[in-house]
């Protein structure tokens, strides 16, 4: 039996370095390299290395137990022939390292090769290194700061595998050690947070790697109530953002001048009486918006999923936003082309009242090609909604105000509607935009012509 002890390598300046972690035992096969003890600092931990190949035949240290370099770690059995037979005992070597091996070897090193049963190439790699020469230098060990994450060997190697960096890792085992429960609950957390800010390979196709906004404790700062969001906040919350991510926006402003408009609308005010509906602005809108998407059929279509084509749409169905007490709802007036005046008014406010009273049926809520969003009875002079993909533009709708206008040399007071048109600008560009504003503009300043 040819015996050789492991010491602990030139660790730098430190001295009296207790042992936090045995990592194998009496009979385990080692490599050059493996990694055999954990030492700890104040502050993190090193992992000392086998300077031999062999069997461990006595463990000389117990954890706890301090160390300095040159303390005997354990003894190491390295007869050639036990060696070379323990199956598992010599990781892969890739070929190119075999020349850089010490040379000549030792007689008896060479017998022992000659005698080893079945070496692989990679287990020569390491016989060929002859007993009586001095291990090679472990440099590495003594330049390494205590700085690296508290883990283990294996935990370092699932951490490999799922892509994790450990450093982000936080331990929940003794003096912060990392253990494996602790990544793959770090994987979890982020896998459920959508987020990859500790892994260093994206896990998933669609994070982007967006970094979370670190939770904050307010109570530290004044009196708070948590207040749970909706149903329909939580659902709306996801496609909004789902949107916002996933297309390049632009919003177009312009201002229609809507005098004679508004006007119009006033002058059916008998008839609305009559028919007991109210022609809003909107519906006014709803009749110019698909007068623009027939004008404009590339704002009435959707990418597909190739992204390589647009699906033009030759029917009409437009998403009205409509603020609930439980949030943003977007019922579907169908077929917009079809319809007149009193029968959209008729339709936009049965279908806002059933989405105040949570009575939408998903049907009621689908199919959309285009979306208005009217703060107008509201407030505020411009905003910058957010499209309804796939769809791909949206039209805000402001407060319409009278303003003093020149016109033919002199100052007039004139309805002034501000428009906010969000566009998808993958699909389309921003000149094709404000020539689609335009002419709703156009559209709106005189809806006789939607006779046309
Ligand atoms: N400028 C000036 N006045 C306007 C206006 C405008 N652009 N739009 C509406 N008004 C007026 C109406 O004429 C009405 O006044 P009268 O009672 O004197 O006629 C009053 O404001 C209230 O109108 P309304 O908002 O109830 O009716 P509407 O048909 O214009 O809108 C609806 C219906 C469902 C769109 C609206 O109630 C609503 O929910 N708007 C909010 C949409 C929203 O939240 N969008 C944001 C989405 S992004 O978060």
């Amino acid at each position: 039996m040819a015996l050789q002890a492991v010491t602990v390598p030139d660790i730098g300046d430190f001295k009296d370095v207790p042992i936090l972690e045995i990592l194998v035992k009496s009979g385990d096969s080692i490599t050059i390299d493996q990694s055999i003890i954990t030492l700890e600092s104040d502050k993190a931990t090193m992992e000392i290395p086998s300077s031999h190949v062999g069997i461990v035949q006595e463990i000389k240290v117990a954890v706890g137990d301090k160390v300095s370099a040159g303390s005997v770690i354990l003894i190491l059995d390295t007869t050639t022939e036990i060696v070379a037979a323990a199956p598992s005992m010599v990781e892969p070597v890739k070929a190119a390292t075999i020349p850089s091996l010490p040379t000549p070897l030792a007689p008896s090193s060479k017998d022992a090769v000659r005698n080893a049963p079945a070496a692989t190439p990679s287990m020569m790699t390491d016989l060929r290194r002859p007993k009586n020469l001095p291990p090679p230098p472990l440099q590495s060990v003594a330049e390494q700061p205590f700085t690296k994450p508290h883990a283990g060997p294996a935990v370092r190697h699932l951490a490999r595998e799922l892509g994790v960096d450990l450093a982000r890792v936080k331990g929940s085992g003794r003096h912060n050690r990392i253990l494996k429960a602790d990544v793959h609950d770090f994987v979890k957390q982020v896998m459920n947070e959508g987020s990859v800010p500790g892994l260093a390979l994206p896990l998933t196709g669609g994070g982007m790697g967006i970094p979370e906004i670190p939770a904050i404790d307010f109570s530290k700062f004044g009196d708070i109530e948590i207040r749970p969001l909706s149903r329909i906040q939580k659902l709306s919350g996801a496609s909004l953002h789902r949107s916002w991510l996933n297309i390049p926006h632009v919003t177009q402003f312009d201002q229609a001048d809507i005098t004679e408009l508004e006007q119009f609308r006033r002058d059916l005010a008998a008839e609305s009486e009559k028919r007991q509906v109210k022609v809003t602005l909107l519906s006014l809108l709803l009749k110019a918006g698909v007068a623009a998407l027939k004008e404009f059929p590339t704002f009435n279509a959707s990418l597909d999923s190739s992204k390589e084509n647009l699906i033009l749409k030759k029917y009409y169905h437009i998403g009205v936003a409509v603020d609930t007490p439980d949030g943003l709802v977007v019922p579907v007036i169908k077929d917009v082309a079809n319809q007149g005046l009193f029968e959209l008014a008729m339709h936009l406010r049965d279908l806002s009242q059933k989405a105040r009273d949570k009575k939408l049926s998903p049907h009621e809520m689908q199919g959309a090609c285009f979306t208005i969003s009217s703060l107008g009875g509201i407030g505020g002079t411009a905003f910058t909604p957010i499209i309804n993909a796939p769809e791909v533009a949206i039209l805000g709708v402001s407060r319409a105000q009278m303003q003093p206008v020149y016109q033919h040399g002199e100052l007039v007071p004139r309805l002034i509607l501000p428009l906010s048109l969000s566009y998808d600008h993958r699909v389309i560009d921003g000149a094709l935009a404000a020539r689609f504003t335009q002419y709703l503009c156009f559209i709106l300043a005189d809806v006789r012509r939607l006779l046309l």
